[in-house]
């Protein structure tokens, strides 16, 4: 169990006035209620943490098999942060750590896109050496995988559930209905629907199914990149996606693997904030560019509940489509665009001068938690050039 002192209550300065005993007296006396409450609290508290565990563990094997309500209460108040702890060769960790491919892919070929995820429970790391039992789209760990397509092109979503629970998958760039298309798929079976890709940006995909926040925090979600043809953007030299979330850990992740601390998730309190999944990864293995390139960032903020306030350091936005409304005219000279839970942003940056220019969330919160990249124009002095 966490110390935390006991504040307010040791760092108020101690004020001496005139009004002397009866104060004093009271003060004593308030003193001893907060402790003799608060030692009950205590014992109330332990005790009911001792059901549920031992409850817990007569009843479920593993936080990462099933809807079991022992996720909900890993963490008991106060709450526990693992935020930013790695382990010693952290540093080596994160160079060995092959990071996510934030490359757009090419758009397939036909009028049918065909996309197959076969969901499976896995374990990932979110942060060097930092392990985390994931929910993932298709064993490949957090995000899933990148969907492009031209819009007009259908989309043929195949969902197979490899895993021990129900799982759906939402796509934000359909107009469908979603009782029916997004429905939970039992473990062991596949559903299938398809939908037209009318809508051009860039959309986020996360399994729907309740409690959603779980789902979501468990690292199912994703983004579909639908490249627009009756409006075409501008030509990009080179074109990255990224998708922000949030990791909520009820452990520090290092000797065994982390499960969701729901309490931490709904509080809003993560250990970790990424893009693409793995904390710092673009920092150790940084997106490249040429001088002079276009660069397009197809951003995504997954959550489960958080913003990502998107700003490229060094440089302004030569083009940025807030809310990922390519139909509509860029906004020019734009610093910073939030991107909100939930929804996406488009942002072109041309950059002529070498060097090293980070990518950011700026709530810098999300910086200090894992939410930073790098983007490498040309190749600049004391950088090496691998
Ligand atoms: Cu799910």
């Amino acid at each position: 169990m966490p110390s935390r002192p006991a504040y307010p209550y040791d760092r108020t300065p101690r004020v001496e006035t005139d009004s002397g005993a009866f104060f004093k007296f009271a003060a004593i006396l308030l003193g001893f209620t907060v402790a003799v409450v608060g030692f009950f609290a205590m014992m109330m508290w332990s005790d009911a943490r001792d059901a549920r565990e031992s409850g817990a563990s007569a009843t479920t094997p593993a936080v990462t098999s099933g809807h079991n309500h022992s996720t909900d209460h890993n963490t008991a108040l106060p709450l526990n942060s693992f935020a930013g702890v790695v382990p010693d060769n952290a540093e080596e960790l994160a160079k060995a750590h092959k990071a996510y491919d934030a490359a757009l892919p090419p758009v397939p070929a036909g009028d049918v896109v065909k996309v197959h995820m076969t969901l499976k429970d896995m374990t990932v790391e979110v942060a060097p050496g930092v392990k985390y039992n994931t929910w993932s789209f298709s064993g490949h760990g957090a995000p899933g995988p990148i969907v492009h397509v031209r819009e007009g092109q259908t989309v043929e979503m195949t969902l197979t559930n490899g895993g021990a629970i129900p799982h759906s998958i939402d796509f934000h760039a359909a107009r469908i209905a979603p009782n029916v298309a997004f429905r939970d798929v039992m473990p062991g079976q596949s559903f299938t629907f398809r939908f037209k890709a009318s809508d051009p940006g860039v959309f986020m995909y996360h399994c729907g199914t309740k409690p959603v926040l779980a789902h979501i925090a468990n690292g199912m979600y994703g983004a579909i990149v639908v490249t627009p043809t009756t409006h075409p953007l501008p030509k990009a030299d080179k074109e990255y996606v990224l998708v922000a979330s949030e990791w909520y850990l009820n452990g520090d992740g290092i000797k065994e693997p982390a499960s969701l601390d729901m309490a931490k998730a709904r509080a809003m309190m993560p250990d970790w904030t990424t893009f693409n999944g793995y904390a710092n990864q673009y920092v150790t293995h940084p997106l490249t560019a040429d001088p002079g390139e276009t660069v397009r960032f197809w951003v995504v903020a997954a959550g489960p509940t958080l913003d990502s306030d998107f700003h490229v350091v060094g440089t302004i936005f030569d083009r940025a489509w807030p809310n990922a409304n390519v139909t509509g005219t860029p906004q020019r000279g734009v610093q910073t665009v939030q991107v909100p839970a939930g929804g996406g942003g488009v942002f072109d940056v041309k950059i002529d001068q070498p060097g090293l220019y980070p990518f950011v969330s700026h709530a810098f919160a999300h910086v200090d938690l894992g939410q930073v990249g790098l983007l490498k124009v040309g190749n600049p002095k004391g950088t090496t050039t691998h």
